[in-house]
């Protein structure tokens, strides 16, 4: 019994030093129907590079979305629009908020509207970094 514990523990060591290689992590990944549009939703995120990077492109599988654009809300005239950004800067060390009011991921042409509890994979591309994939959860509100 307490060798299994400790087998266990090991174990658990070992896959946590080994776990992301990328060079930028990714927390609170989710997603919601985009209040504007019926067709869109928008994916947001909390990204953090270990070295200066930045998120240069994003895709979703087609059943999803057909079209996916880094996008940013910004206040023309007192009234907020979505203007597409080509990339989003990542400074080492740096917490980068992808959130309502702010930077997304959005996507177009959604497939079906994005239902609560559903989820789906993103593939991120980072300059540096290169791809990485990103498990997303469709939510009414940031977790
Ligand atoms: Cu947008």
């Amino acid at each position: 019994m307490r060798k299994t514990t400790v087998l266990f523990v090991a174990f658990g060591l070992l896959v946590a030093g080994c776990g992301d290689d990328s060079g930028v992590s990714v927390e609170k990944p989710w997603a919601r129907n985009s209040p504007a549009m019926a067709t869109a939703g928008a994916v947001y995120m909390d990204l953090e590079a270990g070295e200066d990077d930045r998120l240069v492109g994003a895709s979703v599988d087609s059943s999803i979305a057909a079209m996916v654009e880094i996008h940013e809300v910004v206040m023309v005239d007192d009234a907020m629009k979505m203007q597409e950004v080509g990339e989003i800067a990542l400074p080492a060390g740096t917490t980068v908020n992808l959130k309502p009011g702010g930077y997304h991921i959005m996507l177009m042409n959604v497939a079906t509207p994005l239902e609560i509890g559903q989820k789906f994979d993103v593939t991120l591309q980072f300059q540096n970094a290169g791809e990485k994939v990103v498990e997303v959860e469709v939510r009414e509100e940031a977790p």
